[in-house]
């Protein structure tokens, strides 16, 4: 599942050359229409290596009356599968665009800067991919945003300008200025949000004396016991919340800063349109520009950080940090080792290899971060990403076995792609815990659990558990000659344990572990510009891909655990019943928004037999989603719902393909149909206009989303989706096997 990009003159024909360099002209010239070159690329390689089409474009796709043809829905799956098999890579899984945040590839390149290592591992053309990147999201105002659809915020802007200053580009170039005034004009960078003050405190352009305290003593409270102190122990914040902290209470518990230079002497001047030294740091502390403030500091937080502020200096230094520092250390260690360099995330992966060079700068471990670094890096033809993970490899891989099985006799077409895919899966499923002690660590069990990314990875994830085990169900039904062997019962068994245990009191069920603190917690979200990071919570996604996980297990081996298979199946559903809203939608947490929700909402009720005919529920959620139908005939929802947690439509009126494909899966599991197919035929018909001529759907507004308030790109999304609605379609609404 390893993607990495390296630089070949060589590579490709010169009118594949040309055609590249065409579309990045393209892109820059319409930034939001984006679509990944990097697909482009592996379509032409696809070309190369096997003839696709020539495609037949459905004969009444674009015309206006009520049902599509049976076989104008074939046709279109056929070239959407065609152009989507096309793209697989040859382990299996779908490699895509996982960018969007730009936030991201600052601390990866301030982290190189500070261990002398950027020009050394970063080659020219990673560099100048990377520029062309920034260039072309910087908006119109001269500002950037916290993700490539966002308006200006002051962690976008700082950040990137200093990213791009590092790179090598003059304060002289092409928006520079205008970057430079759009931060001026709001009081300069010192109003940028925490995680921001950190990593210009890193390289020396800021003041550590302007961060609110992250001091690593707080790895020494204890876990339990009578105090209460316990239930803020670190080791029960949401996994990615800790795993942020920790290396950043390291490198602020011994105000880890690059050594002074030119370039951060310009910083310094540029940055901030007062002199430095006149800078209130003691003020700038809580100073946060009003276009980045998501979630505003409550009071209780400037008195905590106040008071710890008073202690610093008593701990700085002291032998009680020192003992802090070697614990984070201990932990660090520990995540690298286990997720062999990889990380949980974007953010902690470049903070651990900061802090491994911190602690030596020859060490073997800092070694082994470097080339795990290209992991997260993504081309496309706007330019060099870092993106949100190391990718999305299982948690595609399972979504797109389940899109093809939907499509019934035409998958079997498609049994080769299947194969290499169950390939993938098998793989990719965790087999063995993380070292022992888990409990020392903070870690839940792992056996049987599937990971977001890869194996090399490992982190176990509820959800991706769950898709993980329903894509291996769905293939154990097919002709094992065709598909493969079936994975082993008694590991699918493991995986329903993960599951099982990831059952919180309250019958929800959350990401990564279970729900380890209270609510009340988040009063102590720091960030500013993220929501709900604190505490791991519960979320409907999650829980329905446990519900329908259960229930797909159940149906194929109910001798497993059936009694508290039921049980947990049960307090799942009431779960999920308690948080419908009053209008029949569910907010979405990881996807653009009611709409993806909603789908999920609608497939736990189907899975345990509620629909239209028989549920209230049911009945409202469709209800929901009918009242938002475009005129089109689909679905076009913007991202804006999910920071307003009200619904947003797309402007224009073109509508969302994948947007529109959620909403018909979602009908289509709450057997709609069986009550009035017209508006299920109007969304089929939509989808099959969108497509595209070569059978690929094109990559519209931004999918998928993370804490309340940062958008992250699903490339595999326009394919997946489209072809598992129409798949569905063709099987419930036209019968067709
Ligand atoms: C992800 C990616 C996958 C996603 C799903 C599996 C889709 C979801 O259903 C559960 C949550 C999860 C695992 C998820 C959580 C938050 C992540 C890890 C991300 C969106 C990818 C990037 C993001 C991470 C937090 C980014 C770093 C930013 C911080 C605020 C720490």
């Amino acid at each position: 599942g390893r993607q990495t990009w390296e630089w070949d003159p060589e590579a490709g024909t010169p009118e594949e050359r040309a055609r590249v360099e065409e579309l990045r002209a393209q892109f820059t010239k319409n930034r939001l229409t984006q679509k990944s070159s990097a697909d482009e690329l592996l379509r032409m390689q696809c070309e190369g290596r096997r003839r696709l089409g020539p495609f037949t474009v459905p004969a009444d796709g674009a015309s206006g009356s009520s049902a599509p043809r049976a076989d104008t829905v074939a046709v279109a799956l056929r070239n959407g599968m065609s152009f989507y098999e096309g793209l697989q890579a040859d382990d299996g899984h779908w490699p895509g665009d996982y960018g969007g945040p730009m936030f991201l590839m600052p601390g990866m390149v301030i982290a190189l800067h500070t261990t002398e290592h950027l020009e050394k591992v970063l080659s020219p053309q990673h560099r100048a991919e990377m520029v062309r990147y920034l260039h072309n999201h910087q908006n119109a105002d001269g500002g950037y945003g916290l993700h490539i659809e966002g308006t200006s915020t002051m962690f976008g802007t700082a950040l990137s300008y200093v990213t791009l200053r590092l790179l090598g580009v003059g304060p002289d170039a092409a928006g520079m200025a205008e970057a430079r005034e759009w931060m001026h004009s709001r009081g300069g960078a010192h109003h940028i949000t925490s995680w921001g003050k950190f990593w210009l405190a890193v390289l020396g352009v800021y003041s550590w004396d302007g961060l609110n305290p992250m001091p690593p003593e707080m790895w020494l409270l204890p876990y339990s016991g009578w105090t209460g102190i316990g239930w803020a122990h670190p080791g029960r914040f949401w996994c990615h919340c800790r795993m942020v902290y920790l290396p950043m209470s390291y490198a602020y518990g011994r105000r880890a800063t690059a050594p002074p230079s030119p370039l951060t002497e310009a910083l310094r001047q540029e940055l901030y349109p007062l002199p430095y030294g006149q800078i209130n740091w003691n003020k700038a502390r809580n100073a946060c520009a009003k276009e980045d403030l998501y979630y505003p500091h409550p009071l209780i937080q400037d008195v905590l950080w106040w008071t710890l502020y008073q202690a610093e200096p008593l701990l700085l230094g002291s032998r009680l940090r020192n003992r802090a520092l070697k614990e984070c250390m201990k932990h660090i260690h520990y995540e690298d080792e286990n997720t062999r360099y990889v990380d949980i995330g974007p953010v902690n992966k470049v903070l651990n290899m900061l802090c491994c060079w911190l602690e030596d700068p020859d060490s073997e471990a800092f070694k082994r971060h470097l080339p795990r670094l290209f992991d997260y890096l993504w081309v496309a033809e706007d330019g060099m990403k870092m993106q949100g993970y190391n990718g999305s490899q299982l948690w595609d891989t399972a979504f797109a076995v389940q899109a093809i099985a939907a499509t019934g006799r035409l998958a079997k077409e498609f049994s080769s792609c299947l194969r290499n895919a169950h390939d993938y899966i098998e793989k990719s499923q965790v087999v063995e815990e993380a070292q022992q002690p888990l409990s020392e660590y903070y870690r839940h069990i792992s056996k049987g659990a599937w990971p977001f990314s890869s194996r090399d990875h490992g982190w176990p994830i509820s959800d991706c558990s769950s898709e993980g085990l329903k894509a291996a169900l769905t293939l154990a039904q097919m002709d094992s000659k065709l598909v493969g062997p079936p994975i082993p019962t008694a590991r699918l068994e493991d995986c329903v344990n993960v599951i099982l245990s990831y059952q919180n009191s309250d019958g929800g069920w959350a990401t990564y572990e279970n729900k380890r603190s209270f609510e009340i917690l988040e009063t102590i979200n720091p960030s500013e510009t993220f929501g709900e990071i604190v505490v791991d919570y519960n979320h409907v996604e999650c829980s329905t891909a446990c519900i329908t996980a259960l229930t797909a297990f159940r149906r194929r081996h109910p001798e497993h655990r059936s009694a508290e298979i039921s049980t947990s199946l049960k307090r799942g559903l009431k779960y999920l019943k308690s948080i419908q809203r009053k209008d029949g939608s569910w907010y979405g947490n990881w996807g653009v928004c009611f709409t993806y929700a909603t789908w999920f909402g609608c497939e736990a009720l189907a899975a345990m037999d509620e629909g239209v005919a028989n549920s209230v529920c049911a009945r409202s959620a469709a209800a929901f989603l009918l009242g938002k139908q475009r005129a089109d005939g689909g679905w076009g929802e913007s991202y804006l719902s999910c920071q307003d947690k009200v619904y947003s439509q797309l402007p224009g009126d073109k509508s969302h393909a994948v947007n529109t494909a959620w909403a018909l899966l979602a009908l289509l599991a709450a057997g709609y149909h069986e009550v009035d197919r017209k508006p299920l035929d109007a969304a089929a018909r939509c989808l099959i206009r969108l497509q595209e001529a070569g059978g690929d759907w094109p990559q519209q507004h931004i999918s998928g989303v993370f804490n309340r308030n940062c958008m992250i790109t699903y490339a595999n999304y326009r394919n997946i989706f489209p072809i598992w609605a129409l798949g569905e379609y063709r099987s419930k609404v036209l019968g067709q096997k």
